[in-house]
């Protein structure tokens, strides 16, 4: 028995580790369907379901070439073991050169598992390239374009007003609104180097490369909040070159491009504005490098904190914000980021129109809010290494104290 102990003590140990493992994923339905944001086995709309029931063929047929391969394979080696020591030492039995019908068996097999994947596989080529002809007519088209390392979106179909005499597509950014239940034909294009357009619930990626004009189409079939990703490597931050893309119902996406064809928003003031108490903006805390920039909350439902950020916030400081929007020109910012209507007309940035009414801010890195808006304002390049907003604060010389820092934020924050 006291032999036996130490023994005791390992197995319990192992048993209460194997019980960990198991309720932590047990638990974890997701786990077991192979989902999460950006999962290719849980989809939401007609072609990354075309490319998956692909995957599924492909499965379906290596694992019976691996079930008969690996059949063979252990039925011989279990049949023709050495049973005694002289079987060990035997000579090897006579070798075989080649037998007709087994060679052209396993032709004839290769090739019918290829056709078997090769009939869905050009179906899918096919259907993936374009949008089907039959659907042409209700396409909706819009080109993204990968800059290091934020993404641009212009909506062709959309024409967005400077003054009454300008008008260009709709410009957003790093977060793409889309119609759902049309067809969405996307441009992908790069200012610099090569990119890759990916949104894995929805369509395969599809690189961004200078000089070539590459496209995709997706759909979703559903409301819903995508996560998007750069699939290809571009430098210091392309792991957080992120983005994302909602789509709403044929009403809340026309609710949605009205608001964005407007110029940017004028917060009123308000009469008692003048002797409203300041707020009193905490101190920024110092955060680390790479901490995530994500609230749980939000993670629970991004749709609805979308929703929800579509409204002006309530009790904004007019004169915060008309301070804010000062400091938006002196402070360079002007010279990257454009805020359609209000002074501000960069293309290094992105367009800062309606910033305030997306869900996330540095290409879906942080979420967009008070303390994070303010986090990557202060200091960019600890964010995200190497950004070039982060390299203009040196080249500009730009430097905010933290009155400067609250009220841009709350200027950013007022444009819905
Ligand atoms: C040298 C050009 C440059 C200057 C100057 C600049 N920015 Fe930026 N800004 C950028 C770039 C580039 C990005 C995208 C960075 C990324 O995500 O990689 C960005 C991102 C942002 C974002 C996040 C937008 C989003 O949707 O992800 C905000 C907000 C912002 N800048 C505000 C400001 C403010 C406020 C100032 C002035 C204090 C400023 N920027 C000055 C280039 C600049
Ligand atoms: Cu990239």
């Amino acid at each position: 028995m006291l032999k036996l102990l130490p023994n005791f003590a390992r197995w319990s140990r192992a048993a209460a580790a194997l019980t960990c493992m198991a309720t932590l994923t047990g638990c974890d339905l997701n786990f077991w369907r192979m989902d999460g944001h950006q999962s290719t086995m849980v989809v939401e709309g007609p072609v990354a379901q075309e490319q998956l029931n692909l995957f599924i063929v492909t499965v379906w047929v290596t694992l019976v070439i691996f079930i008969i391969v690996g059949g063979v394979f252990a039925y011989a080696t279990w049949k023709f073991r050495a049973r005694t020591e002289a079987d060990e030492h035997a000579e090897p039995p006579p070798q075989g050169h080649g037998n007709p019908l087994v060679e052209l068996g396993l032709i004839g097999g290769s090739v019918l598992a290829l056709v078997i994947i090769a009939i869905p596989t050009l179906k899918a080529i096919w259907f993936t390239y374009d949008v089907p002809a039959a659907e042409k007519a209700n396409a909706y088209e819009i080109t993204a374009t990968g800059y290091q390392w934020w993404f641009r979106f212009e909506y062709l179909t959309e024409q967005a007003t400077v003054d009454a005499s300008v008008k260009t597509p709709l410009v957003t950014s790093n977060e793409l609104v889309i119609p759902v239940g049309r067809p969405i034909r996307i441009n992908v294009r790069t200012v610099d180097v090569i990119h890759s357009f990916w949104v894995p619930k929805l369509a395969g990626k599809v690189d961004m490369i200078p000089n070539r004009a590459n496209f995709l189409w997706l759909k979703a079939d559903k409301p819903g909040y995508y996560w998007g990703q750069c699939a290809e490597y571009c430098g210091d931050s392309h792991a957080v070159m992120r983005f994302r893309v909602v789509a709403l119902g044929p009403r809340e996406f026309n609710d949605w491009l009205d608001q964005q064809l407007q110029t940017a928003r004028n917060v009123a003031p308000r009469p008692a504005d003048a002797n409203r108490p300041r707020p009193q903006f905490a101190s920024l805390r110092s955060f680390r490098t790479n901490e995530t920039g994500i609230t749980e909350r939000f993670e629970v439902d991004p749709l609805a904190s979308w929703q929800q950020k579509q409204a002006p916030e309530k009790g904004e400081d007019a004169e915060l914000v008309a301070t804010g929007k000062q400091l938006f020109s002196t402070k360079a910012c002007i010279s990257c980021h454009t805020v359609r209507g209000h002074a501000g007309a960069g293309v290094a940035g992105p367009d800062l129109t309606h910033v305030g009414a997306r869900t996330t801010i540095a290409a879906g890195l942080l979420e967009n809010n008070h303390e994070q808006l303010q986090r990557w304002i202060h200091n960019p390049g600890a964010v995200k290494p190497g950004n070039k907003m982060a390299k203009g604060y040196v080249d500009n010389k730009i430097t905010l104290t933290a009155a400067d820092e609250a009220a841009l934020v709350a200027y950013l924050e007022s444009l819905k």
